[in-house]
């Protein structure tokens, strides 16, 4: 049996999740997989990948947990996301069973269905029949997750995680921030990412903490679970500090001493997924008496850097290797660079670091040089061995909000509308968001009419904010359209 379930075995009747329907237990959600599990396999799948589509729930993890014990692989499909991204998802896993919860069958309705059967998990319970199959032993070397980024190439990619791959990144954090079975986290993040998926929910479930699951952020409601004093843990993205920190403000006294109050009897905040600005640490810091730890972390390779939990957290640093992690930084020619201070692109080895890029050998093989994964984010390292990042090799991945986006993705879904010619998309940066999406277009279009067609065909944190119009593109003698160009226009406006 898989770690997690064992561990799930032995903490029984302690609570494991709570979301808006209500409390569950470990044997709770441990049988309600087991029922899953038992469902799926009257579709005879084996090792396949099978889409899921829920919000942060109990179900969310009971599905996930039943795809696991049912030996396949879980790929968790996003509510923003559009019907042309889950269709590419469905032709690009070439998945036969898509499961989703009830309150989304107007988008399911929409899809291009091929091959695929997709199915509410209320009607996967009610077809299963009595004639019980054997739950399969799912193994270590099995794939437990994939879930699509997006690269400096074309369409998102799967990156694809074994269980000892996930079982490692859960065990390097549960002891560099000592989880424990008296934890309690509140999860506001999205559910097809590792932040809330891996770092967040698994760590929390591994451990035999209560994750809180919120479908949404609502800063609102983030205060008043901080507030309860039940909380022990908290972790996000920098906008969402951000966020926090502009509603503090709006807030009256008394209200803001409860707040305080309640941050004070948590033990940890942790950020990630973007840079932390310097001012909403120190903001922060003043508004809730946590230094955030900050980390460093990627969908390829869970997280490989933290700040340390005990000792001291350098503002503007990720901190150090975490266990089971190897780094290095190299210069442009792939040759280490051992002296400190010294730009290079940070390069990751070790058990946590993903299989493969799903039906894409050529990627993988080119992501990978001697068995060194590479990031793509250059960082140095100062004299006391805290690492720094400093920024991204390629101008064509953005962070906006935490979430990564590619520019060539979306100039590729907006090049589909009839009325645009040429389009370049480039990241404007922004103080809540972290970079916030920009276009230039060329074509005659309306930009209400634009922004309508993109809600039915770009998920909403990937839709650019900031839209102008131009008679042609920038481009150097070679005909390359220079990014930097169409910024100044931006910038200058
Ligand atoms: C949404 N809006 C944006 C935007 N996204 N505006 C600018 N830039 C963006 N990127 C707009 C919406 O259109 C809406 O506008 C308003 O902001 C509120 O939208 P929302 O979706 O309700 O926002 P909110 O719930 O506040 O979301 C903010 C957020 C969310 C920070 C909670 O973006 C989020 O969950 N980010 C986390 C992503 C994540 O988990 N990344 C981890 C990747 S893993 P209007 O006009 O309608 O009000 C990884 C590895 C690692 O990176 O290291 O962890
Ligand atoms: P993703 O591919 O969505 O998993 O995003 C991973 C990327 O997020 C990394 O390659 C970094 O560029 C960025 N990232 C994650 N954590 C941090 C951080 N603490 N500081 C700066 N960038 C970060």
């Amino acid at each position: 049996m898989l770690p997690i379930f064992e561990n799930a075995k032995t903490y029984n009747n302690s609570i494991a999740i709570i979301d808006n329907t209500g409390s569950y237990s470990y044997s709770t959600l441990l049988n309600q997989s087991k029922k899953i599990a038992q469902a799926i396999l009257q579709y005879n799948i084996h090792n396949q990948p099978i889409l899921f589509l829920f919000p942060s729930s109990y179900n969310y993890v009971s599905v996930q947990w039943g795809i696991w014990l049912s030996g396949c692989t879980a790929v968790p499909v996003h509510i923003s996301h559009t019907k042309n991204e889950i269709d590419y998802l469905i032709q690009d896993t070439n998945t036969s069973l898509f499961i989703y919860d009830k309150n989304f069958e107007e988008k399911i309705n929409l899809l291009e269905k091929t091959s695929v059967q997709c199915i509410t998990l209320d009607d996967l319970l009610l077809n299963k029949n009595d004639n019980l199959k054997t739950l399969p032993t799912t193994t270590l070397v099995d794939n437990a997750l994939m879930i699509y980024t997006s690269g400096t190439t074309g369409k998102p990619k799967g990156v694809v995680i074994s269980h000892k791959q996930l079982d490692t990144q859960i065990r390097s954090l549960s002891i560099a921030w000592q989880w424990k079975n008296t934890d309690r986290i509140l999860n506001v993040l999205p559910m097809h990412h590792v932040h809330g998926v891996v770092n967040i929910t698994c760590c929390a479930l591994y451990n035999g903490a209560i994750v809180e699951m919120q479908s949404n952020f609502d800063a609102a409601y983030v205060a008043q679970r901080m507030s309860s004093k039940e909380l022990t843990l908290f972790m996000a993205v920098p906008t969402v500090f951000q966020k926090l920190i502009q509603y503090f403000d709006t807030l009256d006294d008394v209200t803001k001493i409860n707040w305080q109050n309640g941050m004070k009897a948590m033990r940890l905040m942790v950020s990630g997924s973007a840079a932390l600005p310097i001012t909403v640490l120190e903001k922060w810091k003043i508004i809730s008496s946590h230094t955030l730890l900050e980390r460093y972390g990627m969908t390829e390779i869970g997280m490989a850097l933290s700040n340390p939990l005990n000792e001291e957290r350098i503002a503007g640093t990720v901190g150090f290797p975490l266990p089971f992690v190897e780094v290095k930084i190299v210069d442009e020619k792939g040759k280490e660079i051992i002296s400190n201070n010294t730009p290079g692109e940070l390069y990751v080895k070790g058990e946590s670091v993903f299989k493969q890029y799903w039906n894409k050998s050529e990627e993988t093989t080119k992501a990978f040089e001697n068995g060194w994964f590479k990031t793509g984010d250059f960082v140095e390292k100062n004299d006391d061995g805290y690492y720094k990042i400093l920024g991204r090799k390629s101008t064509d991945i953005i962070k906006s909000g935490g979430y990564k986006i590619s520019a060539l993705e979306i100039e590729n879904v907006l090049l589909t509308h009839p009325l645009i010619k040429e389009c370049a998309i480039v990241a404007l940066p922004d103080d809540v968001w972290g970079e916030t999406i920009a276009v230039a277009i060329v074509g005659k279009i309306n930009e209400a009419e634009l922004k309508y067609w993109m809600k039915d065909n770009i998920a909403d944190y990937k839709n650019p904010r900031k839209i102008i119009f131009v008679q042609q593109l920038p481009r150097n003698a070679m005909g390359k359209v220079v990014k930097p160009e169409i910024k100044k226009l931006f910038l200058e406006s």
